[in-house]
Formats: structure tokens, sequence, C-alpha cells
């Protein structure tokens, strides 16, 4: 599997990509870590009162992991781990109807700070094997997605990361999100560039 997300996540220039997996404790993101194959981890313990963990699972790749939730005092914190981030992987306990305020007023969070605001963004609507699970459109309502500016590249995926079902799926829209951001970057990088040289031309 990790050869086939390889395939998918890295930049033209062979660099990895930077991603960040956020949402609560027992949302399910070190499970779908697991199914991503983990080859490196180095992991910070939490000497800061929350867990971040950084990893490789393979070439092409680098994952910050985050447990959010309740963390008001530190999020100042996260700027310096979002400055280099391209995407963010949502993970939701799609069942837990009990904590989807909470996930929604922290995915609001995130999105509210400086540089975050049109981060490609994938969620994954974890635990679908669960009964009461929330569908795709649900979660959308949940999260209220639809209320975020119409040029940020979003996506709900339904998941069950212990079956390692929709995994593979996130990760292909995420890194086509990412690449086609690059992309549109690049050439309004390029306009800039001969719009300058043709002022300074005159
Ligand atoms: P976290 O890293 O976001 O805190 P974990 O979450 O990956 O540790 O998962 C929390 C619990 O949810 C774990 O159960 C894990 O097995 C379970 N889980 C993760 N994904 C799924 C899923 O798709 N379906 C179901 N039914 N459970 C899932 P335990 O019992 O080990 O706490
Ligand atoms: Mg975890």
């Amino acid at each position: 599997m990790g050869s086939m997300f390889g395939k998918f996540l890295s930049t033209n220039k062979g660099e990895p990509i930077r991603v960040c997996m956020l949402g609560l404790d027992a949302a399910g993101k070190t499970t779908v870590l697991q199914r991503l194959k983990l080859k490196e981890c180095t992991r910070t313990l939490p000497t800061i009162g929350f867990n971040v963990e950084t990893v490789t699972p393979f070439k092409g790749l680098t994952l910050t992991i985050w447990d959010i939730g309740g963390q008001d005092k530190i999020r100042q914190l996260w700027k310096h781990y979002y400055t280099t981030t391209e995407g963010i992987i949502y993970v939701v306990d799609s069942a837990d109807s009990s904590r989807f305020g909470e996930a929604a007023s922290e995915l609001n969070a995130i999105l509210n700070e400086d540089n975050m605001a049109k981060i490609p963004l994938v969620v994954l609507a974890n635990k679908q094997d669960l009964p009461g699970a929330i569908n795709v459109a649900e979660m959308e309502g949940v999260l209220q997605l639809h209320d975020l500016p119409p040029d940020h590249n979003w996506h709900v995926q339904e998941c069950c990361a212990i079956k390692g079902k929709g995994v593979s799926e996130a990760m292909n829209t995420l890194s086509k999100f990412i690449k086609n951001k690059n992309a549109s970057q690049n050439g309004r990088n390029k306009r800039k560039q001969s719009q300058g040289t043709e002022l300074s031309g005159t």
C-alpha cells in the first residue's frame, strides 16, 4: 500500500507533501496512520499538554498528527506547524453525535487561523461500520462545509479505518487538491513575473 500512496503523494519536484491530520481524540487518527503503513515514527510526547506526532509513512509524505479539543490556550503554538502545511485530513467519529458540535467548532477554529483559510481539506467520516454513523451529506451539514468560500477545495470521504476502507481514496483526493493548488499558484507567479518584466522594460 505504501508504494501506491507514494505514487499519489509527491510533488513534481519530488519534495514530500506536508499534511496535518487533525481531529478530536478517539476519532481514529492513529488507526488511519496504521493503514498508511507506518515505517518511521518520531513521537513527541505530550510534554506541552497535547499529542503531536510527526511521521514519514513513506517517501513523498510527511504527516503531522494532532489530537485536538479543548485546547484554546495552546492553539497559538500550532501556527508553527501550520505555516508549512499543504493539506489537512480531518478525522471525525461519524457515530459519536455527542461530539459533533465540538468537532465542528475545532475545524472552524483551524480554518480561521492565518495561512489556513484555503488549505485543501479532506474530512474522513470515520467509523462507518458503527450503527448510527452519519453519511457524507450529513457530515457536510454538521461541519458547515458549504459555508466555506467557493474556491476552498474540500471533500468528505466515508471511511472505516479499522478495515482500511476509504483511506486511499481520501489521500488520492487530497494529493490532487494540493497539486492543483500548487499548479495554479505557479501559474499566478509566472504571470506576476512576466508582468514585472514587462513593467521594468517600459
Ligand atoms: P485517535 O488516534 O484519533 O485518538 P484511535 O483514535 O486511532 O486511537 O482510535 C480510537 C478508537 O476508535 C480505537 O478503539 C480504534 O480501534 C477505534 N476505531 C478507529 N477507527 C475505527 C473504525 O473505523 N471503526 C470502529 N468501529 N472503530 C474504529 P479502542 O477500543 O482501541 O480505543
Ligand atoms: Mg492517536
